[in-house]
């Protein structure tokens, strides 16, 4: 699998690990134009889940905006929308839970007010997506995984964690090590303001270091394991260990 489509128009983004079956926020440009030529390929190349997804996006999207125009509109943030399935619950402060479990002394749940209620870290440090697309400078704020951690005690064993989504089909995984780093969150705020559902609220992942794909969106579960589960995109080709400028055969300046 080629980690870089070059141009959505020769491999549509639908083929690709960052395939994504609702992408919005597109900037008004060439993309546009190739944007949409991979939208009109997507039923000829793309495997049938996603091809689901984008149906029933184009769909609902259709309902809302009859032009059709709003997924051109630059949304002044540079960034793009992904999501790997066609709807996500929506979750807030009344339903929203975070479990941490498994090779661990304490296992919990935590409210967004109990994350909300521990030290915040924010960070400020550049975004970039696999494909190619970069937001510089964006603020993130949240508890550290660090901490989640270590209040849940990890057993000696322990060699990684596998985050899961409330989306019910996003996975994502970490060493031990690379979780424990000080630039890694369990992300409550973006540029400084709360998640929005969007963008993954009311709780994301944030791995600062690595390409956004490990920055897992509607984070519900963190849960100790032995060894590396590859997630989601990785399962597709992605590389597990996704640095930013060290991985997928990119070369961008790092993040951090
Ligand atoms: N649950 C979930 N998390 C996800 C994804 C996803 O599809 N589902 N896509 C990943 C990818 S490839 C990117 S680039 C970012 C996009 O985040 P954004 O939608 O806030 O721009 O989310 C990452 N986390
Ligand atoms: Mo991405």
């Amino acid at each position: 699998m080629n980690p870089e489509p070059s141009e959505p128009a020769e491999t549509p983004e639908a083929a690709g690990p960052d395939a994504a079956p609702a992408e919005r926020g597109t900037p008004v440009g060439r993309r546009v134009f190739l944007g949409t030529l991979a939208l009109g390929a997507l039923g000829v190349v793309a495997a049938p889940p996603l091809q689901r997804g984008m149906e029933a996006f184009l769909g609902s999207a259709a309902d809302k905006d009859p032009t059709g125009l709003t997924g051109l509109l630059p949304n002044g943030g540079g960034f793009r929308y992904y999501s790997v399935t066609s709807s996500v619950p929506h979750k807030n402060a009344t339903n929203y839970r975070l479990t941490v479990d498994g090779l661990v002394d304490r296992p919990a749940t935590y409210t967004l007010a109990d994350l909300r209620a521990l030290p915040q870290t924010r960070m400020v440090k550049d975004v970039q997506c696999v494909t190619g697309w970069r937001v510089p400078g964006t603020p993130f704020e949240g508890v550290r995984l660090s901490a989640l951690l270590d209040a849940a005690g990890v057993h000696a064993e322990a060699g990684a964690i596998r985050f899961t989504c409330f989306d019910g089909a996003y996975t994502e995984s970490l060493t031990l090590a690379q979780a424990r780093r000080a630039d890694v969150l369990v992300a409550l705020r973006m540029q400084d303001k709360d998640l929005g559902h969007d963008h993954g609220g009311p709780v994301r992942l944030y791995v600062a270091p690595m390409y956004f794909y490990k920055s897992a969106k509607w984070l519900s579960g963190i849960t100790v394991t032995e060894k590396v589960k590859p997630g989601y995109w990785e399962e597709r080709g992605y590389d597990v260990d996704a640095w930013v400028g060290r991985s997928n055969g990119r070369d961008d300046e790092p993040t951090s």
